[in-house]
């Protein structure tokens, strides 16, 4: 049974359009929240974290590296942080990607408006909503941006369980949400972590086409699509031909351990019009974007999170995909085209 006030603030989240809102909390006394515990919530994080790192996970993303017991921990990033808020949207919608030849394929994530837009202003509403009930409480809210390794949270908070993709899937949604959060002073009433049903389940694992998902729960991001297509900067050397190839026609981001997950089956799409597509997010011309000159790339992805790949990068992997669909990728030859699940 929540307390009046975290009770009212979980409906003033959803009354914000989140469609799911959960909260965890961090021991009083300092020195049981702290990183170097390794029994509390936050020593397991900074040592998970570490371990990634140490294994050089994060590729040329140096600023997950910096000072991870700080992102491991709330604490240090809010004093007197007492509660996380975690909240999580539905991006999923029920238009598919158009695949046809001379098309590339953009991560469901950026086809509509920018989710750090979306999602931002509406905890930006909820902190304030927040701050009128509680007058001498204080606040951060951050969406995928600030040192707060969300999924953890999410997970801790009971939005759903981390999946062997590594990201948080839910029973109701999918692994389609994403995730904000507002770390307060607050002390709330917290939620049961969220339980792993993935059970045997394997698909994810199986199915990444460059076999990034190193291990269960463990993504070796030098690896990842999404991450060769997103943070990996236009300008650096060429990735390898076999590495090239197994990214296919993909442009901006990758969903395939997404799309395979059997918790998509049952997907509601969202209500949430900022996350329908764009024609030309759902199919791509790899031809016409690649005449794309830097003002046009800046007019047209203002508020797509696919400026964040900036005009090179985009470039870049517009060479790769055309370069690909001469040479089409080991999977596609080897398997027919997967569908999407859902
Ligand atoms: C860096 C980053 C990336 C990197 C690295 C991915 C990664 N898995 O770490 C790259 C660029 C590759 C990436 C890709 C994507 N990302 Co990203 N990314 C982030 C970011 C900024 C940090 C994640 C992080 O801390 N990684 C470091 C490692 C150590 O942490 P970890 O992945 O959480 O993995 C550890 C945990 O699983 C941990 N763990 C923690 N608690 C527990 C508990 C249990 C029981 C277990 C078993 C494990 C466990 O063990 C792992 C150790 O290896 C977050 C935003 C944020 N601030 O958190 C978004 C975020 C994770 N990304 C997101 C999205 C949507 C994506 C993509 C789907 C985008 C796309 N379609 O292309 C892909 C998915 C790729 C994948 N399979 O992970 C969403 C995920 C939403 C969700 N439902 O989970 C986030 C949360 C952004 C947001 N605000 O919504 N991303
Ligand atoms: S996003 Fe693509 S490349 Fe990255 S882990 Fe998932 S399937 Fe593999
Ligand atoms: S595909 Fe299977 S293993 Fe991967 S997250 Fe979904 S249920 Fe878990």
């Amino acid at each position: 049974m929540s307390t009046p006030l975290t009770a009212i603030i979980k409906q003033a989240a959803r009354d914000l359009g989140f469609d799911v809102v959960g909260i965890s909390v961090l021991p009083a006394r300092p020195d049981e929240a702290t990183a170097h515990n390794h029994a509390s919530p936050t020593g397991r994080l900074v040592g998970r974290l570490n371990d990634w790192l140490g294994r050089g996970f994060h590729a040329t993303m140096a600023w997950m590296a910096r000072d991870p017991e700080r992102r491991a921990d709330p604490a240090r990033v809010l004093p007197g942080c007492r509660s996380i808020i975690s909240v999580g949207m539905n991006y999923y919608t029920e238009h598919r990607a158009d695949e046809g030849a001379g098309n590339g394929r953009i991560a469901r994530y950026a086809w509509g408006v920018d989710y750090h837009q979306i999602l931002g202003d509406r905890l930006t509403q909820l902190t304030e909503r927040i701050s009128t009930l509680a007058p001498d409480s204080r606040h951060r809210a951050y969406v995928d941006t600030g040192p707060v390794m969300e999924k953890a949270w999410a997970q801790q908070a009971g939005l759903g369980w981390i999946g062997k993709h590594s990201n948080l899937v839910s029973a109701q949604f999918g692994s389609w949400l994403l995730l904000g959060e507002i770390l307060t002073t607050l002390e709330l009433e917290p939620d049961e972590p969220g339980t792993d049903l993935c059970g045997t389940c394997t698909l994810c694992v199986q199915t990444c086409p460059t076999g990034a998902i190193t291990e269960p729960y463990v993504v070796d991001a030098g690896r990842c699509i999404s991450y060769l297509t997103i943070e990996l900067r236009g300008g650096e050397p060429p990735l390898e031909d076999d590495l090239r190839r197994k990214v296919g026609n993909r442009i901006f981001g990758c969903d395939d351990c997404l799309d395979i997950c059997p918790y998509n089956l049952q997907a509601e799409p969202t209500s949430e019009a900022g996350f329908q597509p764009t024609a030309l997010a759902r199919a791509p011309s790899l031809l016409t974007m690649t005449k794309m000159t830097e003002q046009t790339f800046a007019a047209t992805f203002k508020q797509s999170p696919i400026r964040r790949a900036k005009h090179l990068g985009l470039q870049r992997n517009l060479s790769q995909a055309l370069a690909n669909e001469t040479t089409p990728d080991d999977r596609a030859a080897a398997t027919p085209p997967s569908s999407e699940i859902s």
